[in-house]
Protein backbone atom coordinates (compact mmCIF):
# COMPACT_ATOMS: atom_id res chain seq x y z
CA UNK A 1 0.00 0.00 0.00
CA UNK A 2 0.99 3.18 -0.83
CA UNK A 3 1.14 5.48 2.71
CA UNK A 4 1.39 9.42 3.49
CA UNK A 5 5.14 8.84 3.61
CA UNK A 6 5.79 7.27 0.17
CA UNK A 7 3.21 9.86 -2.08
CA UNK A 8 5.81 12.38 -2.93
CA UNK A 9 7.79 9.07 -4.62
CA UNK A 10 4.24 7.61 -6.24
CA UNK A 11 3.78 11.40 -7.50
CA UNK A 12 7.65 11.96 -8.80
CA UNK A 13 7.20 8.48 -11.09
CA UNK A 14 4.67 10.66 -13.40
CA UNK A 15 7.60 12.32 -14.85
CA UNK A 16 10.27 9.75 -14.05
CA UNK A 17 10.26 9.12 -17.80
CA UNK A 18 10.37 12.42 -19.10
CA UNK A 19 10.77 11.52 -23.21
CA UNK A 20 14.09 12.83 -24.15
CA UNK A 21 14.62 15.01 -27.11
CA UNK A 22 14.38 13.27 -30.22
CA UNK A 23 17.62 12.07 -31.91
CA UNK A 24 19.61 14.84 -33.90
CA UNK A 25 22.46 14.82 -35.73
CA UNK A 26 22.65 10.93 -36.97
CA UNK A 27 18.82 11.35 -38.17
CA UNK A 28 17.22 13.67 -41.20
CA UNK A 29 15.81 16.66 -41.12
CA UNK A 30 12.42 15.60 -42.04
CA UNK A 31 12.58 12.75 -39.28
CA UNK A 32 13.92 15.28 -36.38
CA UNK A 33 10.52 17.14 -37.19
CA UNK A 34 8.57 14.17 -37.20
CA UNK A 35 10.03 13.25 -34.07
CA UNK A 36 10.48 16.12 -32.25
CA UNK A 37 6.34 17.02 -32.16
CA UNK A 38 5.05 14.28 -30.24
CA UNK A 39 7.95 14.09 -28.30
CA UNK A 40 7.23 17.59 -27.24
CA UNK A 41 4.14 16.73 -25.95
CA UNK A 42 5.68 13.65 -24.38
CA UNK A 43 5.85 15.05 -20.63
CA UNK A 44 2.46 15.91 -19.95
CA UNK A 45 0.65 13.06 -18.40
CA UNK A 46 -3.05 13.36 -19.12
CA UNK A 47 -5.07 13.45 -16.59
CA UNK A 48 -7.96 10.45 -15.49
CA UNK A 49 -11.76 11.60 -14.55
CA UNK A 50 -12.82 9.41 -12.08
CA UNK A 51 -14.26 6.84 -14.10
CA UNK A 52 -11.34 6.61 -15.99
CA UNK A 53 -9.41 5.63 -12.71
CA UNK A 54 -11.47 3.52 -11.96
CA UNK A 55 -11.34 1.45 -14.85
CA UNK A 56 -7.81 1.69 -14.97
CA UNK A 57 -7.32 0.46 -11.25
CA UNK A 58 -9.84 -2.72 -12.23
CA UNK A 59 -8.41 -3.32 -15.37
CA UNK A 60 -5.01 -3.75 -14.36
CA UNK A 61 -5.98 -5.55 -11.20
CA UNK A 62 -7.97 -7.92 -13.12
CA UNK A 63 -4.44 -8.91 -14.39
CA UNK A 64 -2.59 -9.01 -11.40
CA UNK A 65 -5.35 -11.03 -9.65
CA UNK A 66 -4.86 -13.86 -12.42
CA UNK A 67 -1.48 -14.06 -12.64
CA UNK A 68 -1.03 -14.81 -8.87
CA UNK A 69 -3.45 -16.82 -9.54
CA UNK A 70 -1.87 -18.69 -12.17
CA UNK A 71 1.51 -18.30 -10.69
CA UNK A 72 -0.56 -20.92 -7.69
CA UNK A 73 -1.82 -23.55 -10.09
CA UNK A 74 1.59 -23.74 -11.55
CA UNK A 75 2.84 -24.39 -8.48
CA UNK A 76 -0.06 -26.83 -7.34
CA UNK A 77 1.28 -28.38 -10.45
CA UNK A 78 -1.48 -27.92 -13.00
CA UNK A 79 0.18 -25.52 -15.39
CA UNK A 80 3.00 -27.62 -17.17
CA UNK A 81 5.42 -26.18 -19.54
CA UNK A 82 6.35 -22.58 -19.43
CA UNK A 83 4.82 -19.64 -17.76
CA UNK A 84 5.73 -16.33 -17.95
CA UNK A 85 4.24 -13.84 -15.51
CA UNK A 86 3.25 -9.95 -16.40
CA UNK A 87 3.10 -8.76 -12.54
CA UNK A 88 4.20 -5.44 -12.16
CA UNK A 89 4.28 -4.26 -16.22
CA UNK A 90 0.19 -3.93 -16.06
CA UNK A 91 0.08 0.00 -16.70
CA UNK A 92 1.33 -1.23 -20.21
CA UNK A 93 -1.28 -2.97 -21.77
CA UNK A 94 -3.81 -1.15 -19.71
CA UNK A 95 -2.94 2.03 -21.31
CA UNK A 96 -2.21 1.00 -24.52
CA UNK A 97 -5.76 -0.57 -25.27
CA UNK A 98 -7.30 2.23 -24.03
CA UNK A 99 -6.02 3.78 -27.33
CA UNK A 100 -7.00 1.38 -29.50
CA UNK A 101 -10.28 0.98 -31.52
CA UNK A 102 -12.80 -2.25 -32.52
CA UNK A 103 -10.89 -4.07 -35.30
CA UNK A 104 -7.14 -2.79 -34.07
CA UNK A 105 -4.99 -5.50 -33.56
CA UNK A 106 -2.53 -6.40 -30.49
CA UNK A 107 0.21 -9.33 -30.98
CA UNK A 108 3.04 -10.10 -28.44
CA UNK A 109 5.51 -12.30 -27.45
CA UNK A 110 5.26 -15.30 -24.36
CA UNK A 111 4.98 -12.66 -21.82
CA UNK A 112 1.10 -12.71 -22.70
CA UNK A 113 -1.75 -13.27 -20.58
CA UNK A 114 -1.86 -9.30 -19.39
CA UNK A 115 -2.15 -8.31 -22.65
CA UNK A 116 -5.00 -11.41 -23.61
CA UNK A 117 -6.73 -9.90 -21.20
CA UNK A 118 -6.72 -5.98 -21.72
CA UNK A 119 -8.24 -6.58 -25.32
CA UNK A 120 -11.37 -8.67 -23.04
CA UNK A 121 -10.37 -11.89 -23.55
CA UNK A 122 -12.45 -14.13 -20.85
CA UNK A 123 -10.45 -15.15 -18.06
CA UNK A 124 -11.53 -19.03 -17.48
CA UNK A 125 -10.32 -19.62 -21.65
CA UNK A 126 -7.20 -18.25 -20.68
CA UNK A 127 -6.98 -20.03 -17.53
CA UNK A 128 -8.24 -23.41 -18.47
CA UNK A 129 -5.48 -23.51 -21.78
CA UNK A 130 -2.94 -22.51 -19.12
CA UNK A 131 -4.24 -25.94 -17.48
CA UNK A 132 -4.25 -27.85 -20.77
CA UNK A 133 -8.39 -28.26 -20.73
CA UNK A 134 -11.05 -28.29 -23.20
CA UNK A 135 -12.30 -24.87 -22.36
CA UNK A 136 -9.02 -23.46 -23.04
CA UNK A 137 -8.66 -20.53 -26.30
CA UNK A 138 -6.74 -23.70 -28.09
CA UNK A 139 -8.33 -26.00 -26.66
CA UNK A 140 -6.07 -27.28 -23.90
CA UNK A 141 -3.58 -27.80 -27.09
CA UNK A 142 -1.57 -24.66 -27.07
CA UNK A 143 -0.82 -23.62 -23.24
CA UNK A 144 0.09 -19.80 -22.36
CA UNK A 145 2.15 -19.15 -25.36
CA UNK A 146 -0.24 -20.26 -28.02
CA UNK A 147 -3.53 -18.38 -27.45
CA UNK A 148 -5.33 -16.27 -30.07
CA UNK A 149 -8.59 -14.58 -30.24
CA UNK A 150 -9.57 -13.10 -33.66
CA UNK A 151 -12.96 -11.41 -32.08
CA UNK A 152 -10.75 -9.24 -30.02
CA UNK A 153 -8.16 -8.57 -32.31
CA UNK A 154 -5.45 -11.02 -30.34
CA UNK A 155 -2.73 -12.40 -32.66
CA UNK A 156 -0.54 -14.51 -30.17
CA UNK A 157 1.21 -15.05 -28.03
CA UNK A 158 5.01 -16.71 -29.77
CA UNK A 159 7.52 -18.17 -27.97
CA UNK A 160 10.39 -17.40 -30.36
CA UNK A 161 12.01 -14.18 -29.70
CA UNK A 162 11.14 -11.21 -32.09
CA UNK A 163 9.38 -13.02 -34.30
CA UNK A 164 6.12 -11.11 -33.53
CA UNK A 165 7.59 -8.33 -34.85
CA UNK A 166 6.96 -9.21 -38.47
CA UNK A 167 4.13 -10.88 -37.92
CA UNK A 168 2.84 -7.51 -36.60
CA UNK A 169 4.16 -5.79 -39.74
CA UNK A 170 2.60 -7.85 -41.54
CA UNK A 171 -0.85 -7.03 -40.10
CA UNK A 172 -0.32 -3.61 -40.43
CA UNK A 173 0.48 -4.52 -44.05
CA UNK A 174 -2.92 -6.46 -44.54
CA UNK A 175 -4.54 -3.01 -42.87
CA UNK A 176 -2.64 -0.90 -45.54
CA UNK A 177 -3.46 -3.45 -48.20
CA UNK A 178 -7.23 -3.53 -47.63
CA UNK A 179 -7.68 0.25 -46.33
CA UNK A 180 -9.78 -1.04 -43.04
CA UNK A 181 -8.51 1.72 -40.94
CA UNK A 182 -6.85 -0.46 -38.82
CA UNK A 183 -3.64 -0.37 -36.68
CA UNK A 184 -1.43 -2.91 -35.12
CA UNK A 185 0.60 -2.94 -31.49
CA UNK A 186 3.36 -5.35 -31.53
CA UNK A 187 4.59 -5.84 -28.32
CA UNK A 188 8.53 -6.59 -28.05
CA UNK A 189 10.90 -7.03 -25.06
CA UNK A 190 14.15 -5.48 -24.51
CA UNK A 191 15.83 -8.29 -25.32
CA UNK A 192 13.92 -9.20 -28.65
CA UNK A 193 15.14 -5.45 -29.29
CA UNK A 194 18.03 -6.44 -30.63
CA UNK A 195 16.84 -8.99 -33.27
CA UNK A 196 17.83 -8.74 -36.42
CA UNK A 197 14.26 -9.59 -38.02
CA UNK A 198 13.32 -6.10 -36.49
CA UNK A 199 14.97 -3.90 -38.45
CA UNK A 200 13.83 -5.70 -41.04
CA UNK A 201 10.38 -5.18 -40.00
CA UNK A 202 11.34 -1.38 -39.35
CA UNK A 203 12.64 -0.70 -42.51
CA UNK A 204 9.85 -2.23 -44.46
CA UNK A 205 6.78 -0.63 -42.39
CA UNK A 206 8.26 2.99 -43.11
CA UNK A 207 9.09 2.58 -46.65
CA UNK A 208 5.89 1.42 -46.86
CA UNK A 209 3.82 3.75 -44.28
CA UNK A 210 2.39 1.11 -42.24
CA UNK A 211 -0.07 1.42 -39.44
CA UNK A 212 1.77 -0.58 -36.66
CA UNK A 213 2.99 0.89 -33.44
CA UNK A 214 6.22 -1.20 -32.08
CA UNK A 215 6.03 -1.06 -28.15
CA UNK A 216 9.32 -2.17 -26.62
CA UNK A 217 8.23 -3.25 -23.02
CA UNK A 218 11.62 -2.26 -21.45
CA UNK A 219 11.26 -4.02 -17.89
CA UNK A 220 15.25 -3.95 -17.64
CA UNK A 221 15.97 -7.68 -17.88
CA UNK A 222 16.32 -10.53 -20.73
CA UNK A 223 16.02 -13.49 -18.64
CA UNK A 224 18.85 -13.07 -16.46
CA UNK A 225 20.93 -10.54 -18.15
CA UNK A 226 20.37 -6.78 -17.71
CA UNK A 227 20.06 -4.54 -20.39
CA UNK A 228 23.08 -2.67 -20.55
CA UNK A 229 24.78 -5.76 -20.57
CA UNK A 230 23.45 -7.00 -24.27
CA UNK A 231 22.70 -4.02 -25.63
CA UNK A 232 25.25 -1.30 -27.03
CA UNK A 233 22.17 2.03 -27.35
CA UNK A 234 20.19 0.92 -24.17
CA UNK A 235 17.52 4.01 -25.20
CA UNK A 236 14.98 1.53 -27.05
CA UNK A 237 13.20 4.83 -28.39
CA UNK A 238 16.01 5.52 -30.66
CA UNK A 239 16.07 2.31 -32.45
CA UNK A 240 13.92 3.40 -35.65
CA UNK A 241 16.66 6.81 -36.23
CA UNK A 242 18.12 5.31 -39.04
CA UNK A 243 14.71 4.34 -40.75
CA UNK A 244 13.50 7.70 -39.98
CA UNK A 245 10.78 6.11 -37.20
CA UNK A 246 9.99 8.40 -34.40
CA UNK A 247 10.13 7.15 -30.96
CA UNK A 248 9.57 8.28 -27.14
CA UNK A 249 10.45 6.72 -24.04
CA UNK A 250 7.44 6.27 -21.60
CA UNK A 251 6.70 5.87 -17.91
CA UNK A 252 5.37 2.46 -17.92
CA UNK A 253 4.56 2.21 -14.48
CA UNK A 254 2.22 5.49 -14.88
CA UNK A 255 -1.16 3.78 -16.79
CA UNK A 256 -1.58 8.31 -17.88
CA UNK A 257 1.45 8.84 -19.48
CA UNK A 258 1.05 5.12 -21.35
CA UNK A 259 -2.36 5.85 -22.44
CA UNK A 260 -1.24 9.56 -23.17
CA UNK A 261 1.51 8.19 -25.84
CA UNK A 262 -0.23 5.34 -27.33
CA UNK A 263 -2.63 7.79 -28.68
CA UNK A 264 -0.18 10.33 -29.93
CA UNK A 265 1.26 6.96 -31.59
CA UNK A 266 -1.93 5.11 -32.40
CA UNK A 267 -2.99 8.38 -34.24
CA UNK A 268 -0.03 8.87 -36.28
CA UNK A 269 0.01 5.14 -37.25
CA UNK A 270 -3.69 5.81 -38.40
CA UNK A 271 -3.30 8.96 -40.11
CA UNK A 272 -1.05 7.21 -42.32
CA UNK A 273 2.23 8.63 -41.51
CA UNK A 274 3.76 5.27 -40.80
CA UNK A 275 5.01 3.26 -38.11
CA UNK A 276 6.08 4.84 -34.25
CA UNK A 277 8.10 3.50 -31.47
CA UNK A 278 6.91 4.05 -27.97
CA UNK A 279 9.47 2.28 -25.07
CA UNK A 280 7.92 1.74 -22.14
CA UNK A 281 10.21 1.83 -18.84
CA UNK A 282 8.33 -0.88 -16.80
CA UNK A 283 9.98 -3.86 -14.48
CA UNK A 284 9.07 -7.49 -14.36
CA UNK A 285 8.52 -8.54 -10.62
CA UNK A 286 8.73 -12.21 -10.69
CA UNK A 287 11.54 -14.29 -12.45
CA UNK A 288 11.76 -14.58 -16.70
CA UNK A 289 9.55 -17.58 -16.01
CA UNK A 290 7.89 -19.63 -13.10
CA UNK A 291 11.14 -21.55 -12.82
CA UNK A 292 13.91 -18.58 -12.60
CA UNK A 293 14.52 -17.84 -8.76
CA UNK A 294 16.04 -14.64 -10.35
CA UNK A 295 19.08 -14.09 -8.67
CA UNK A 296 20.71 -11.71 -11.29
CA UNK A 297 19.33 -9.16 -9.09
CA UNK A 298 18.72 -7.78 -5.30
CA UNK A 299 15.91 -8.19 -3.44
CA UNK A 300 16.24 -4.64 -2.44
CA UNK A 301 16.06 -3.66 -6.43
CA UNK A 302 12.69 -5.09 -6.20
CA UNK A 303 11.35 -4.00 -3.19
CA UNK A 304 11.92 -0.47 -4.07
CA UNK A 305 10.36 -0.79 -7.29
CA UNK A 306 6.95 -2.11 -6.20
CA UNK A 307 7.38 0.82 -2.84
CA UNK A 308 7.77 3.45 -5.12
CA UNK A 309 6.38 2.94 -8.73
CA UNK A 310 3.72 0.41 -8.70
CA UNK A 311 1.64 0.97 -11.01
CA UNK A 312 -1.42 -0.24 -9.25
CA UNK A 313 -0.94 1.35 -5.81
CA UNK A 314 -0.43 4.54 -7.91
CA UNK A 315 -3.92 4.64 -9.19
CA UNK A 316 -4.72 3.89 -5.71
CA UNK A 317 -3.42 6.79 -4.15
CA UNK A 318 -4.77 9.17 -6.33
CA UNK A 319 -8.11 7.60 -6.16
CA UNK A 320 -8.23 8.06 -1.98
CA UNK A 321 -6.25 11.12 -2.44
CA UNK A 322 -9.04 12.78 -4.56
CA UNK A 323 -11.39 11.07 -2.48
CA UNK A 324 -12.66 9.35 -5.52
CA UNK A 325 -12.86 5.91 -3.75
CA UNK A 326 -12.87 4.97 -0.34
CA UNK A 327 -10.62 1.87 1.11
CA UNK A 328 -13.72 -0.21 1.53
CA UNK A 329 -14.94 0.79 -1.78
CA UNK A 330 -11.33 -0.25 -3.34
CA UNK A 331 -11.59 -3.72 -1.55
CA UNK A 332 -14.83 -4.46 -3.04
CA UNK A 333 -13.49 -4.00 -6.32
CA UNK A 334 -10.36 -6.75 -5.22
CA UNK A 335 -12.95 -9.35 -3.53
CA UNK A 336 -14.97 -8.93 -6.74
CA UNK A 337 -11.93 -9.55 -8.67
CA UNK A 338 -10.62 -12.01 -6.82
CA UNK A 339 -13.96 -13.84 -6.73
CA UNK A 340 -13.84 -13.94 -10.37
CA UNK A 341 -9.87 -15.72 -10.95
CA UNK A 342 -10.99 -17.88 -8.03
CA UNK A 343 -13.89 -19.01 -10.35
CA UNK A 344 -11.46 -19.45 -13.49
CA UNK A 345 -9.18 -21.14 -11.51
CA UNK A 346 -11.75 -23.69 -10.27
CA UNK A 347 -12.97 -23.90 -14.25
CA UNK A 348 -9.78 -24.33 -15.44
CA UNK A 349 -8.59 -27.33 -12.54
CA UNK A 350 -11.74 -29.29 -13.18
CA UNK A 351 -12.90 -28.87 -16.63
CA UNK A 352 -11.89 -32.18 -18.60
CA UNK A 353 -8.90 -32.71 -20.74
CA UNK A 354 -9.18 -32.81 -24.71
CA UNK A 355 -10.15 -36.11 -25.81
CA UNK A 356 -7.43 -38.16 -27.49
CA UNK A 357 -8.67 -37.47 -30.99
CA UNK A 358 -8.13 -34.11 -30.77
CA UNK A 359 -4.30 -34.88 -31.58
CA UNK A 360 -5.11 -35.10 -35.37
CA UNK A 361 -6.87 -32.17 -35.13
CA UNK A 362 -6.13 -27.96 -36.05
CA UNK A 363 -2.88 -29.39 -37.11
CA UNK A 364 -1.12 -28.67 -40.26
CA UNK A 365 -0.05 -31.29 -42.37
C1 LIG B 1 14.95 -16.73 -31.20
C2 LIG B 1 14.99 -17.01 -29.73
N1 LIG B 1 16.16 -16.90 -29.08
C3 LIG B 1 16.21 -17.17 -27.76
C4 LIG B 1 15.10 -17.58 -27.08
C5 LIG B 1 15.16 -17.84 -25.56
N2 LIG B 1 14.57 -16.74 -24.86
C6 LIG B 1 13.29 -16.81 -24.42
S1 LIG B 1 12.83 -15.41 -23.67
C7 LIG B 1 14.29 -14.67 -23.90
C8 LIG B 1 14.54 -13.27 -23.37
C9 LIG B 1 13.78 -12.19 -24.06
O1 LIG B 1 13.75 -11.04 -23.25
P1 LIG B 1 12.89 -9.76 -23.56
O2 LIG B 1 12.75 -9.59 -25.02
O3 LIG B 1 13.52 -8.64 -22.82
O4 LIG B 1 11.43 -10.08 -22.99
P2 LIG B 1 10.95 -10.31 -21.47
O5 LIG B 1 11.11 -11.77 -21.19
O6 LIG B 1 11.79 -9.47 -20.61
O7 LIG B 1 9.51 -9.94 -21.45
C10 LIG B 1 15.17 -15.53 -24.56
C11 LIG B 1 16.54 -15.19 -24.91
C12 LIG B 1 13.90 -17.71 -27.81
N3 LIG B 1 12.75 -18.08 -27.22
N4 LIG B 1 13.86 -17.41 -29.12
MG1 LIG C 1 12.95 -7.80 -21.00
Amino acid sequence: MVTAAKKSAVSKTVGTAAPKSAPKSSVRQSSVRRADKPSAKASSTAEFSKAEELDAYRRMLEIRRFEEKAGQLYGMGLIGGFCHLYIGQEAVVVGMQSALKPGDQVITGYRDHGHMLATGMDPRGVMAELTGRRGGYSKGKGGSMHMFSIEKGFFGGHGIVGAQVSLGTGLAFANHYRSNGGVCLTYFGDGAANQGQVYESFNMAELWKLPVVYIIENNKYAMGTAVNRASAQTDFSKRGASFNIPGEQVDGMDVRAVRAAGERAVEFARSGKGPYILEMLTYRYRGHSMSDPAKYRSKEEVQKMRTEHDPIEQVRARLLEKKWATEDELKAIDAEIRDVMNAAADFASHDPEPDPSELYTDVLR
